[in-house]
């Protein structure tokens, strides 16, 4: 018995029945913290340093219940007393820590690594604000910083602190940690967050996300992913980077020292895992501290470093893989500055002549991923199509010198989160199947002997509609928004950005939205979800929310097509949306354009959760579709070297699509009269213009198929026992995306971590 009213009363002197859920959620707060701060460390030799600039970890009390295995004793003892965990959990705020699939990967490894017994901590930054809050004003997006920090959060304060030397001055850090207790395992990993004690949240402009870029002390840690289209938001980035991965290399050094390394063998004590590029700063940072503070010659540091770090790339777009001047990095810290020049000069005498493997280019900007290339030991692409572009086209130069060091990843989710916290109704359907080995190994396929199983099915079905009414009534609560829950659920949820092409869904929407017009009504209702930020620097995808909410505005509108069609573009989507969305969505949109999207990771959690998806050849969407066999998945569009062959010519011409008969009167809409009654002109002519004109991530290439493969979807959905068992078989073939698969193959290939 936990006794939680014991501890209601001690803590706020009434029963749990009497307490509001933020109190209720501080009463579970404290008893997980006692529990998780009483628990070992992992002891393991080596250890892993997984830094990151993002960690979108989503609330944890679920999840932490879960792992330490008191989920169901809490939800029992809550149920008794009149309210649920859910409710509870509206108390918590979500850490925002995060902005896309590259963080909330992070947080899923890193409730994979505890739950192997692998000895591994996460590194990054106690972001105040993390990613702006979105919301909607005049059918365009908006900004409020995100004040997480105000509410009680799962921070421990350490009394850790480093000094970090910049050019003009020194920091001294603080660090605050955050226990990730695995499923099932006695030991605890960390979070380790740095921050300052200096920044100062007041210096926000009113209501908005503006500051004063310059002041480093008061606002290193403000803003994940600050404006950097200015130089001194180029220069605050290179400082939170900087910061970050000094801060990371102190720590691994003095945990590594306090295990009885020497330093010489460092790489037999420590392991460091970058994601992406933006903590590259780390390999100069070592070298720097093993030659300067740990009287290591230069040679040798460089060694030791080359064995201590390994690079995950996670994308190909140009604009994404990071380049810094040498004089932004010769401004912040010159030592590092000096450092890359040095690293840059070895390069030089090893491959002359070979630009193409570069550290500093010839304009003096230092590439990043090159850094990562040459000094660690690792390089791995995150889905198998990705890492095979990597080796082939946009890595290939690299891949000639060190073929050894490339390997694929395909990245995974962590089922925990994913199935068992987020649709607890499925995961009991399949514990009451197949009993519960899959909360071990992940392996569903036993499931696909219920395929034909009638009862089966529809209690199946059951689910869904139960998860979609949870949906409605969230929707309905959080922003007074009706959706008809026996409708069809079609969601597209992700980062909004020109390769995902939203905008090629909304065009498939004006589409629809002349059909039913025209009176061609749907069998069923159809509700089209978005969620997504935008960049707030990114015009067209700004332009491409406009479009959809001045859409969804004019179909509400209307009503000869409201009964039918519905559009929502839900608000600041986060971790703790996607919760809601997936386990009730029936259709997944991963429609990006083919070699584009690196991997992808909603796309699985969509096919654990049962919808069933539209494709692309892109990113783990190819590995998603051998798994679950094309008949249960809706693929379309260019393959991924028709794409790359149409860039390498020069080749793709929108005009030629535009004037296709079906296609025009689609785009036209866009600056149509009828349209502009929602919108606002200049938005939507610039799409307009960037669509006919220049369309660089090819929305209407794929088009015509687009329409034609979701009109075949709609149809299919009307045979509703057909429908779920394809579900189920999606369902059971997820297994292989289970973080832990990802995670085990990360240690025997990278890591070599015991357990
Ligand atoms: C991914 C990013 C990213 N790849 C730079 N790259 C950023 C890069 O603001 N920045 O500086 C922000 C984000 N994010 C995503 O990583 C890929 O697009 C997904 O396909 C992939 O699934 C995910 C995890 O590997």
């Amino acid at each position: 018995m936990l006794n939680l009213n014991e501890r209601a009363q001690a803590q706020f002197e009434k029963p749990i029945s009497e307490l509001s859920n933020a109190e209720i959620y501080k009463v579970l707060l404290d008893l997980v913290q006692e529990k998780t701060n009483a628990m070992p460390a992992n002891q393991g030799k080596r250890k892993l340093y997984y830094i990151s600039a993002e960690f979108l970890i989503g609330k944890l009390l679920s999840n932490n219940l879960l792992n330490l295995g008191l989920y169901d004793e809490v939800a029992a003892e809550l149920k008794a007393n009149g309210t649920s965990l859910a409710e509870v959990e509206e108390a918590e705020a979500e850490p925002s820590l995060g902005n896309g699939g590259l963080g909330r990967l992070a947080a899923c490894f890193l409730d994979s690594i505890a739950t192997l017994g692998l000895n591994g901590d996460g590194v990054g930054l106690n972001y105040h604000f993390g990613l702006f809050r979105q919301y909607f004003e005049n059918n365009e997006q908006s900004y409020e910083p995100d004040e997480w920090l105000d509410h009680p959060t799962w921070l421990n304060k350490s009394d850790i602190s480093y000094q970090v030397p910049f050019g003009k001055f020194t920091l001294n850090s603080t660090l605050y940690e955050i226990n990730v207790p695995g499923y099932n395992q006695g030991t605890i990993n960390k979070l380790r967050l740095f921050d300052l004690d200096s920044v100062n949240p007041e210096i926000i402009e009113e209501g908005s996300i503006d500051f004063d870029k310059t002041d480093i002390k008061e606002n290193l840690t403000l803003f994940l992913y600050p404006d950097d289209s200015d130089r001194n938001g180029n220069l605050l980035r290179i400082y939170q980077q900087y910061f970050m991965v000094s801060n990371a290399a102190q720590l691994a050094i003095q945990e590594a020292i306090e295990r009885g390394s020497n330093i010489h063998d460092l790489a037999d004590y420590v392991v460091i895992q970058i994601n992406d590029t933006h903590p590259t700063f780390v390999i100069p940072e070592l070298i720097r501290l093993l030659t300067t503070v740990h009287g290591i010659d230069f040679d040798e540091a460089v060694e030791i470093t080359q064995n201590v770090v390994a690079f995950t790339n996670h994308t190909i777009l140009a604009e994404a893989l990071e380049k810094w001047p040498l004089s932004d990095i010769h401004e912040v810290v010159p030592e590092i500055a000096e450092i890359i020049v040095a690293l840059d000069e070895r390069v030089d005498a090893a491959f002359p002549g070979n630009a193409a493997v570069a550290i500093i280019d010839k304009r003096d900007t230092v590439h990043m991923a090159s850094i990562a290339i040459h000094y660690g030991f690792s390089i791995n692409g995150v889905a198998a199509l990705h890492t095979e572009i990597l080796k082939n086209n946009e890595l290939n130069h690299f891949y000639e010198i060190y073929p050894e060091k490339f390997s694929n990843k395909t990245n995974g989710i962590t089922f925990r989160r994913w199935l068992m916290a987020s649709n607890p109704e499925l995961s009991q359907f399949i514990d009451d199947r197949i009993g519960t080995r899959w909360h071990e190994d992940a392996d569903l396929t036993d499931l696909l002997a219920f395929e034909n199983d009638e009862e089966a099915l529809l209690d199946l079905l059951r689910i869904k509609e139960n998860n979609k009414e949870a949906l409605a009534d969230h929707l309905h609560r959080t922003r007074g928004i009706v959706i008809d829950r026996h409708s069809i659920i079609d969601v597209q949820i992700k980062r909004i950005h020109e390769y995902k092409r939203q905008q090629m869904l909304a065009l498939y929407i004006i589409y629809k939205y002349h059909q039913i017009k025209a009176g061609h009504i749907p069998a069923t209702p159809i509700t089209i979800i978005f969620g997504g930020k935008a960049a707030p620097a990114y015009t067209i995808a700004k332009d491409i929310i406009h479009l959809i909410l001045a859409l969804s505005e004019l179909i509400e509108n209307d009503l000869d097509v409201a009964p039918y069609l519905k559009v929502v573009f839900v608000d600041n989507y986060n971790v703790s949306e996607a919760e809601y969305l997936i386990p009730a969505a029936n259709i997944s949109e991963q429609i990006s354009l083919a070699s584009k999207e690196a991997s992808g990771t909603g796309n699985m959690k969509f096919m654990l959760n049962g919808a069933l998806t539209i494709m692309t050849w892109d990113g783990a969407n190819v590995e998603i579709a051998e798994h679950v066999g094309e008949e249960n998945i809706y693929p379309f569009g260019k393959s991924s070297e028709e794409i790359v062959d149409l860039y390498a010519n020069n080749a793709y011409d929108p005009q030629y699509y535009y004037k296709q008969e079906r296609i025009k009167p689609l785009v036209d809409f866009i600056i149509s009269d009828e349209l502009a009654a929602y919108g606002i002109p200049e938005r939507l002519h610039r799409l307009y213009k960037d669509i006919t004109n220049k369309d660089y991530f090819m929305a209407l290439i794929d088009l015509e198929e687009f329409i034609d493969v979701k009109e075949k979807v709609y149809s299919e959905y009307e045979d509703r026992l057909d429908w779920t068992r394809r579900s189920l078989i999606n369902i059971a073939n997820a297994g292989f995306f289970s973080a832990d698969r990802t995670i085990e193959e990360y240690n025997k290939d990278i890591w070599h971590l015991e357990n």
